[in-house]
């Protein structure tokens, strides 16, 4: 695949739990692979953490583990800017000046807000309906032309768009308009208990697999995963959940899909199963190994991220001053 060059690239997850095979598949390998020849802006985006309800003891914890994350991922300090979004203040106040242009019916109809306002019905907040427009804060702060996402955030940057856009026509040419860039076959990993969900780490513990779990746990939830009841192991003729095992296969193995169908045809749902935890397992131990050695020490952690909001400061703080210029605030 040919890798972009050139380009601004800024994404971020949020610290609410341990990462998973989603959040690594749809987002982070991509991260990995555009710091080369890009420049990478890489957040925590902590503030978008504590629009569902959180535990604010766990919150500084769950930081420094995605932190040790990104690096044992391969995230290089020396070619990605990796940050908080919260030591960045000019995330907020970027997204209270977009949010004077984003129209309220825009916002009512993003998916995710109606699935997480129905998960939390009484905790829903403010926070979590504007939750797009800071995202798209955290975008164009950066002038980013891309934005490497699974599926599941197109939406949200179709709306960044559409603010950027609404932007540059009221007060003059300001804002880079961003693009999504989805990863082959890997933008929607479903839930292992229920294929007609994406792979989420506010889910049931069995329906994902975490990055830093166990071989015997990695197993154990392979082993358990709905599969259809037909033996057929195909990319276009199995059902929903086979194919979501056998996309996962692929993304970790080196072999084109005739090869992994050939592989694993026969064996039925036992070996597709069985080859899929050692495929995972062999490709998580480096990962998980590296993970510790950083996790373990959070004074080398922290000046990792000091150093990234140094530099995501100067460049955030230039576009704030432009856009508060252009709107009559400076
Ligand atoms: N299942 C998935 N398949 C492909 N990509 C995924 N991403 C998340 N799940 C999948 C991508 O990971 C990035 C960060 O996501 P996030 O944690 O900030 O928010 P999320 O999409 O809400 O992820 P979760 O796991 O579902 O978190 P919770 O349960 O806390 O809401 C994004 O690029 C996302 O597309």
């Amino acid at each position: 695949m040919n890798l972009p060059s050139g380009q601004t690239i800024l994404s971020g997850i949020q610290p609410s739990g341990v990462l998973h095979l989603g959040n690594y598949l749809g987002a982070i390998k991509q991260w990995v692979a555009l710091q080369d020849n890009n420049t990478a802006y890489y957040c925590i985006v902590d503030e978008h953490a504590i629009t569902v309800p959180y535990d604010k003891e766990k919150l500084p914890e769950y930081i420094l583990d995605t932190a040790a994350t990104y690096l044992a991922a391969g995230l290089d300090p020396t070619k990605s800017t990796v940050f908080v979004q919260s030591h960045v203040p000019a995330h907020t106040e970027l997204a209270w000046l977009l949010g004077t242009l984003t129209p309220l019916g825009e916002l009512k109809r993003m998916t995710q807000f109606k699935e997480k306002e129905n998960k939390q019905q009484a905790e829903s907040n403010l926070g979590l309906f504007a939750y797009p427009v800071l995202q798209a804060a955290d975008i164009l702060l950066y002038q980013a032309d891309l934005v490497p996402v699974g599926e599941d955030q197109t939406q949200h940057i179709e709306l960044t768009r559409d603010i950027a856009k609404r932007f540059n026509n009221k007060f003059g040419e300001s804002f880079t308009i961003p693009k999504a860039y989805l990863p082959e076959g890997t933008s929607r990993i479903m839930s292992l208990s229920d294929p007609t969900a994406k792979m989420s780490k506010s889910d049931l513990d069995k329906s994902y697999i975490a990055l830093t779990d166990e071989p015997d746990a990695i197993r154990q939830k392979i082993k358990s995963a709905v599969t259809e009841t037909e033996p057929v192991i195909s990319f276009t003729k199995s059902g929903p959940a086979v194919q979501n095992l056998l996309q996962i296969y692929e993304a970790f193995s080196q072999l084109s899909r005739p090869a992994i169908e050939e592989k694993l045809s026969t064996g039925g749902h036992q070996k597709l199963k069985e080859s899929l935890a050692d495929i995972i397992i062999e490709h998580l131990q480096p990962l998980q190994e590296k993970y510790a050695d950083l996790r373990s020490d959070e004074t080398a952690l922290k000046k990792v991220l000091a150093a990234g909001a140094a530099k995501a400061n100067e460049v955030a703080s230039k576009t704030l001053h432009l856009v508060k210029e252009k709107m009559g605030l400076a």
